[in-house]
């Protein structure tokens, strides 16, 4: 009978672990190849999402991946036409405006929020008004050519259960800045943490 107790028990204390195990969740994703608008500068190709990945580390990490059909923009030389995706979240509850919540967006060097000489990933509530100081940065590295990665604390986005996300990678014009690609093309992601 004793015997019996403690299987059950380890029973179900493994069913509890998976639960909470099966709520948050990660996962990859793909974005059509050659559906980049209009003319950005440089290589097209360099502005093309083909996929990304999203997960978690340990001590509430979030890590995302975009990987981009040509050449991903290098953190460590940032140049005038290096592409670095932008990425969007949209948050439970009305934190930011009511495009997203929260945005990352690598600023290159000498920008307002910038003061090295790399490229550095700041998070910024997204907001109608004057630009605002981020709420914080992330970590950026090019794990390839190809392929960029983020990795920033869910503190910065307000410790949410959940977010939505998705990527841009967006292009300076004669007409202004302008969207080259989305990922996904309809729709957000969702991530539970
Ligand atoms: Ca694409
Ligand atoms: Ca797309």
């Amino acid at each position: 009978m004793k015997r019996s107790l403690i299987t059950l028990g380890a029973a179900i204390a493994l069913v509890a672990g998976l639960a909470a195990v099966s709520l948050a969740n990660s996962g990859s994703f793909t974005d059509p190849k050659g559906d980049v608008a209009d003319h950005p500068l440089g290589n097209k190709a360099n502005y093309d999402i083909v996929k990304g990945t999203f997960g978690d580390a340990r001590h509430d990490v979030v890590v995302h991946t975009v990987t981009v059909a040509g050449t991903v923009g290098d953190p460590a030389n940032p140049g005038r036409s290096s592409v670095f995706p932008t990425m969007f979240f949209d948050v439970p509850g009305t934190v930011g405006n009511s495009y997203c919540d929260y945005k990352l967006q690598v600023d290159g060097p000498g920008t307002p929020f910038n003061h090295t000489d790399a490229a550095k990933a700041n998070i910024y509530k997204c907001s109608d008004g004057p630009p605002k100081p981020p709420v914080g940065s992330a970590k950026v590295a090019r794990k390839t050519p190809k392929t960029i990665e983020y990795r920033l604390s869910a503190k910065r986005l307000g410790s949410p259960d959940k977010y939505k996300f998705w990527i841009q990678t967006v292009s300076d014009s004669d007409h202004g800045f302008f969207v080259a690609d989305q990922a996904p093309n309809e729709g957000k992601i969702v991530h539970r943490l």
